[in-house]
């Protein structure tokens, strides 16, 4: 434990030793003062010398040369190099320039033309002066409230933004959507929806967004580490707020620690490459991982060996789940023969895995593809059903982790104080929120957008309750890019026409962007001042984001925005309480320096947390240590030590293989205990409608859609697309060579793609990154190629199940086949007509 202390030591020793950077006072133009009024404070940009900033991808010295960023870097030199690091300076201009630089709207709309809706995404875009589109909106808003209320206007806005706790878009959105009285709001995320559901129910926590057994714990105990179905190598580069690197850091360790490590992933992934002869690579089919675990757990049923005591202490429901492994009702045993004819891993491969689990410490890792997936609920229940019958939840290296592979969990906890953020606020009318109140369900799931759309009135069951669904006329996106993350594009362009208005901000004309009626131009985060914290679960350290560079001449951001807005409808000093973006920044510091001043913590380094001026003025990230309790955490020690008196919050405290409330619910997607349920499309079906599965995982390269229009992009791109991995015995019987355009379809759309011929997929599958930016050869025709490759104009627009109504990016089948039609240009980064 000691070891990681003297490690953060060093660390901030390096980042200590920097040179001083020569900061230049420089006024910034006019447009750079808040809209509120508050024009008095200045910053100073430095014109020649360093920056200190930060992304998801990480804390980042910039240095800056007249003005301009000529190199990106990690802050702390000591650290594995991440690759998404390195291309601030594209982010400015993106490639072929495609910032939004002014606010425009779409030329039909603008004249108020009858099939205005129709031509969304295949229209013409006139510029507008920032006062003509701040009245546009305020009226189309007022208009909308007064017609529907608060359920006339979609403000889920799902996405990932940019860090910063105060130009955070999605809550700039929400607070003034909140303020004006209401809007529709998302339920859940696309990244861990049906675990996030069930796991409640089971374990009676979230379980994928909270701290992991410790790594140090781990290090010691664990004598086996299963990485089943995550590929941290590669998600790690990135956190929620913005990473520490501790992850990628821990995962290096592990593969020097001797351990037994296995990856049960169908894909060869990059983690799988970076352990090379350390890790055993376990490949599954697709969307069969409960019927492995179920064959290990019938081989460790009637082998024996399993902790009898463990279940019967600790969980609910074992002896419903037996009957159904030894196949009592169903005549169906979950054998090892059973589940291997399923997931295509051999019997004798199964038995071996119940053997080393039960024999040994043994650590899950798991990721979240796998409940992106039809019926998704089901595998990390399963996932706890094993290790409850291994019965190591609880001891120190054992059980399970839903969350090594995301934003550093599992990197010990510190005691820091936490720095505040903007909140979305209250309802301003009393009248509105009596309304909000009575209509308690304005949030839909946020995968069921384009349902919703399409839908108006319909009423779906979500989690033991009932849903209906309102009638939409306008959405506001900001800090998302649906067109690129949501599954079935093409439906979801049929859903988008339904509103009356469609207004987004964002940096750049991404496929959302020219998706919309009115669009405002948004600087980037390095235009910017803002703060962040590190370390989603350890609060490992406070990042200055310092503006690096004079902003765009017409670029705002979206708190100016908002502001006006607010202005316009007649809430503006509630909505900016009257503080600059310096004010805000100094009093969310404030909150955690006062912290700091009343309990003593102080930074790892010893040394005490500065005040804001002097934090602001050294432009360093502050790292605080982690604690003894934090380097030592086991999850579910307190459970295992006493059930009684530390029962987990489910209703009977205990572990719930068996779901009395979800018996009750009666959901035909998700019965009562986890089961292995035939996903809609999956290599073993009867009649398969195609005959590839398509796995989307999450770029290596990318996080999602952004940084898609850096020069990273040729790195991977093959032939200017987004790049397919094709076994090369498909590819042989298909004729597709290395580099040749493919075109990949089934009944919901057509891409076009790169071939990259590779054995780090299995025969019969293929996989696509997700994030591909949607770029559409004609958009006036029904599906119409994806000139680009984006995965989800071939995935499917389906609930996991009634209960938490995921979405299901990673069940699909595709055909492929070499492209022979003549190749279209590229305009994904292309500005729009007009633009
Ligand atoms: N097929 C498939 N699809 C998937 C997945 C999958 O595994 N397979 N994964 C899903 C998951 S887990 C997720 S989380 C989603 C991710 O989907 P998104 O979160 O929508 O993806 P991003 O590309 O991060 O989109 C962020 C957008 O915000 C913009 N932006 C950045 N900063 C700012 C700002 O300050 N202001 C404004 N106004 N805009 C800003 C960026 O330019 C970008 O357009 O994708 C989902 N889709
Ligand atoms: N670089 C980078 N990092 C990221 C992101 C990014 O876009 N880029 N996105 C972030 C976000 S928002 C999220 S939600 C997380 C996502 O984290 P995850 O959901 O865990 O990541 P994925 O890449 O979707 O999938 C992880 C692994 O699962 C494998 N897999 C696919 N299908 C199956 C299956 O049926 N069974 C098994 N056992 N394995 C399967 C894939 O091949 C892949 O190697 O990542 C985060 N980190
Ligand atoms: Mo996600």
């Amino acid at each position: 434990m000691k070891k990681i202390n003297q490690e953060r030591r060093t660390l901030l020793k390096y980042t200590g030793i920097f040179a001083a950077v020569p900061f230049i006072n420089q006024v910034l133009d006019k447009s750079t003062l808040l809209a509120a009024g508050l024009n008095h404070f200045t910053t100073d940009l430095v014109i020649n010398g360093e920056v200190y900033t930060a992304a998801h991808w990480g804390a980042l010295k910039l240095t800056i040369k007249e003005g301009k960023i000529i190199k990106s870097q990690n802050a702390f030199d000591n650290l594995t190099p991440n690759p998404l690091q390195n291309f601030t300076a594209d982010l400015i201009d993106g490639i072929n320039t495609n910032r939004i630089k002014a606010p425009m709207v779409r030329k039909s709309y603008l004249e108020k033309k009858s099939n205005h809706k129709e031509l969304r995404g295949a229209d013409e875009w006139v510029e507008i002066s920032y006062e003509k589109a701040i009245k546009l909106v305020s009226d189309e808003i007022k208009r909308v409230r007064k017609q529907k209320g608060p359920n006339g206007i979609y403000g889920g806005s799902y996405g990932w933004k940019s860090s910063g706790n105060f130009h955070n878009s999605r809550t700039l959105l929400h607070r003034f959507l909140t303020m004006g009285g209401g809007f529709v709001g998302g339920l859940g995320d696309y990244s861990a929806s049906a675990a996030q559901v069930i796991m409640p129910h089971v374990l009676g926590t979230l379980e994928v967004y909270e701290q992991q057994t410790s790594w140090p714990i781990v290090l010691e105990h664990s004598k086996v580490v299963v990485i089943w179905g995550a590929n941290p190598m590669d998600t790690l580069r990135i956190a929620w707020t913005s990473t520490d690197n501790q992850g990628l850091e821990y995962f290096k360790k592990l593969k020097e620690s001797g351990k037994k490590i296995l990856c049960i992933d169908p894909i060869k992934s990059n983690t799988i490459e970076f352990f090379e002869d350390k890790a055993e690579w376990i490949s599954i089919t697709p969307n069969t991982d409960t019927a492995l675990m179920l064959g290990i757990m019938h081989t460790m049923l009637i082998t024996q060996k399993y902790d009898k005591n463990f279940l019967e202490e600790y969980t609910e429901g074992f002896e419903v789940f037996e009957k159904y492994l030894l196949g009592k009702e169903d005549n169906t045993p979950k054998t090892a023969k059973w589940a291997s004819q399923i997931c295509g891993i051999p019997e004798n491969k199964i038995k071996e895995l119940a053997k080393l689990f039960f024999e040994n410490r043994t650590m899950f890792m798991a990721g979240w593809n796998m409940q992106r997936q039809h019926h998704g609920e089901q595998p990390h229940w399963m996932l706890v059903t094993l290790s409850a019958m291994i019965g190591q939840i609880g001891l120190p290296g054992g059980g399970f982790g839903f969350s090594y592979h995301y934003s550093n969990g599992g990197s010990p906890s510190t005691n820091a104080p936490v720095i505040g953020g903007i909140s979305i606020g209250k309802v301003l009318s009393k009248e509105e929120e009596k309304t909000l109140m009575d209509g308690a369900e304005l949030a839909i799931p946020v995968a069921r957008i384009a349902d919703c759309l399409l839908n108006a009135g319909k009423t779906i069951k979500y989690n033991g309750r009932e849903i209906t669904y309102p009638d939409i006329d306008l959405i506001y996106w900001v800090g998302g890019n649906p067109f690129v993350h949501h599954q079935d594009t093409n439906t979801l362009i049929k859903a988008w026409k339904k509103p009356s208005s469609v207004i987004v901000h964002d940096i750049y004309w991404t496929p959302t962007a020219k998706m919309a009626d009115i669009v405002f131009p948004i600087t980037t985060p390095y235009e910017r001042n803002d703060l962040t914290m590190s370390g989603d679960y350890s609060n490992l350290s406070i990042y200055p984001m310092k503006q690096a560079i004079k902003r765009l001449p017409k670029s705002k951001h979206d708190f100016e925005v908002f502001t006006d807005l607010a202005k316009a409808c007649g809430f503006e000093k509630q909505y900016t309480e009257n503080k600059s973006e310096m004010q805000w920044l100094e009093e969310f510091y404030n909150t955690a320096y006062n912290q700091a001043q009343k309990t003593g913590i102080t930074l790892a380094d010893g040394n005490n947390m500065p005040d804001f001026k002097t934090f602001w003025k050294n432009n360093r990230p502050i790292t605080f240590a982690p604690t003894p309790e934090g380097e030592e955490f086991i999850r579910y020690a307190d459970f295992r030590e006493d059930p009684i008196l530390n029962p987990l919050g489910t209703p009977s405290g205990k572990i719930e293989i068996y779901s009395k409330t979800i018996e009750k619910m009666q959901y035909e997607g998700c019965p009562a205990f986890p089961q292995w349920i035939e996903p809609i499309e999956w290599k073993g079906m009867k009649n398969p409608p195609a005959e590839f599965v398509l796995v989307s995982p999450h770029p290596s390269l990318r996080l999602h859609s952004q940084l898609s229009n850096t020069r990273l992009r040729e790195q991977y791109a093959i032939s200017n697309r987004e790049p397919i991995w094709i076994n090369p015995q498909d590819a042989k019987n298909k004729g597709i060579k290395n580099g040749d355009i493919v075109r990949a379809f089934n009944k919901r759309g057509q891409i076009l793609v790169g071939a990259v011929i590779s054995d780090i997929v299995p025969k019969g599958v293929v996989r696509i990154y997700e994030g591909a930016w949607y770029d559409p050869e004609n958009p006036k025709e029904n599906n119409t190629l994806c000139k680009n490759g984006n995965a989800n104009v071939l995935t499917i627009d389906l609930p996991s199940s009634e209960l938490a109504n995921g979405n299901i990016a990673n069940t699909a089948m595709i055909n492929i086949e070499k492209y022979k039609g003549t190749i279209p240009k590229l305009t994904a980064f292309t500005p729009p007509k007009g633009a």
